[in-house]
């Protein structure tokens, strides 16, 4: 803590000082900031050297060719340059301030449109008021600053004793990467629109159970946005006993191999900083245990998920653990269900396909414990835009609408595949013939 500045003329200096800091918009500094920035980095053309640069604690934001993004710090930089590459510093985060002085707490006057974490939930809460028979609000659990983390659940008072297969779309692990809560407002929207005027949204609705995670990570995304200009912030806000760095990275966090293969680090300073255990991170236990509970008499209800995240347009598969298509608890059957599916989303949201390992190694991600522990076939979607140059994680506000109607028909293509995952590869008779 500060020391209390005696004068007046001090507490003025402290004072401008701090506002120094608050402002300094790219560096991500102020309490357990670090001082990260993009840079990108010319050299790596294979997952192999990729999973090299990831390996020195910087995050893999976008990958073109042997030109990748990263955000890292001064010192991992260095890393990846020592590794033979040529690093050059991006531009912070695009100012979208309009010229207006920054508001604490709110997303920048141009980004208006985005959704702060309070009013997601009250559009969220004015959604279910409207359709309280299709939609519901579970509190799930809290953030470690005490924040709901909610579940909502979708589905039509149709067939209510079934056993409906069950969806789980999930977001914002990473807190910098806002356009995934607008996609998850853009579904409870489609999906209220939908029920009874589309007959694609109806029928799902009335034979699948739909769960959406709006915000997994709110601490995070709240800190991204309180002086007002952005932070590239990624983590979620835990501390770290015994250091002044802030953050788990979410989505190393998770119960399947965790810290098995190099895809994640250990150290508190990294934007992929594990935790100190897995599911040590509040969020992650609180969405681990809820899927948890959707297993009833021994099975699993939820079939698929997504979990999604910004950017770079891409579908991705399990695992990201291991390079190899097939491992023990993937067989080669689910590998190609994995990516039928994948790849016909791919083709109607103009994504690219991929097992996500084909980028670098992660582990402790979601989707590899959602399969791997849960069998849940689950996605990973890097949504809008492809590139730094696009606005990167702070794409501008009027591409919202566009960018999350995108996923409409992909979102629906795995509502529609869920109930069996197989039917895409001809083997629905071998594995699903079975009521369930
Ligand atoms: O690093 C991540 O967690 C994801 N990229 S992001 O820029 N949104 O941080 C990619 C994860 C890829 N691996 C798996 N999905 N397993
Ligand atoms: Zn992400």
């Amino acid at each position: 803590m500060r020391p209390r500045s005696p004068g007046g003329r001090a507490a003025a200096t402290v004072a401008v000082l701090l506002s120094l800091a608050l402002a300094a918009p790219a560096a991500a500094r102020g309490p357990g900031g670090g001082g990260t920035h993009e840079y990108e980095v010319t050299g790596p053309r294979t997952a192999a050297q990729r999973t090299a640069v990831a390996a020195t604690g910087a995050s893999v934001d976008s990958i073109h060719g042997d030109r990748i993004v990263i955000t890292a710090g001064a010192e991992q930089a260095d890393r990846v340059r020592a590794l033979g590459h040529r690093v050059v510093r991006l531009p912070g985060p695009p100012d979208r301030s309009g010229g207006r002085q920054p508001k604490p707490h709110t997303f920048p006057a141009q980004d208006a449109k985005y959704h702060t974490y309070a009013e997601a939930m009250a559009e969220i809460d004015a959604g279910i008021a409207a359709h309280p028979s299709l939609m519901s609000k579970q509190v799930i659990g809290r953030s470690h600053e005490g924040r709901d983390i909610i579940a909502v659940k979708v589905t039509s008072g149709v067939n209510p004793g079934a056993a409906k297969p069950e969806v789980l779309f999930t977001h914002h692990q990473h807190a910098r990467e806002h356009l995934t809560v607008e996609m998850a407002l853009y579904l409870l929207k489609e999906f209220g629109k939908g029920y009874g005027t589309d007959s694609r949204v109806t029928k799902m609705l009335d034979n699948r159970v739909v769960w959406i995670v709006p915000d997994v990570n709110p601490d995070g995304g709240e800190f991204d946005i309180a002086t007002g200009s952005y932070r590239n912030w990624r983590k979620n806000r835990q501390p770290n006993s015994g250091s002044s760095n802030v953050g788990t990275d979410l989505n190393r966090n998770w119960n399947y191999k965790w810290a098995c293969c190099g895809g994640s680090s250990g150290s508190t300073g990294s934007e992929t900083y594990r935790g100190r255990a897995a599911e040590s991170a509040p969020e992650v236990k609180v969405v681990a245990d809820f899927v948890r509970t959707r297993k009833i008499d021994g099975k699993q209800r939820i079939k698929a998920a997504i979990d999604f995240h910004t950017y770079s347009e891409l579908v991705m598969w399990p695992f990201g653990w291991t390079y190899d298509d097939t491992a023990p608890g993937l067989t080669q059957d689910d590998h190609d269900a994995f990516a039928k599916v994948g790849k016909s989303m791919a083709a109607s949201n103009g994504y690219t396909p991929e097992q996500s390992s084909d980028l670098y190694i992660t582990d402790g991600t979601i989707d590899d414990w959602l399969w791997g522990d849960q069998k849940i076939f689950a996605y990973t979607f890097e949504m809008y835009p492809s590139s730094a140059a696009q606005g990167g994680f702070y794409p501008p506000a009027s591409v919202i609408d566009r960018e999350t109607a995108r996923n409409r028909d992909a979102v629906l293509q795995l509502l529609e595949n869920a109930d069996c995952m197989y039917r895409s590869i001809g083997k629905e008779q071998q594995y699903c013939s079975t009521a369930e």
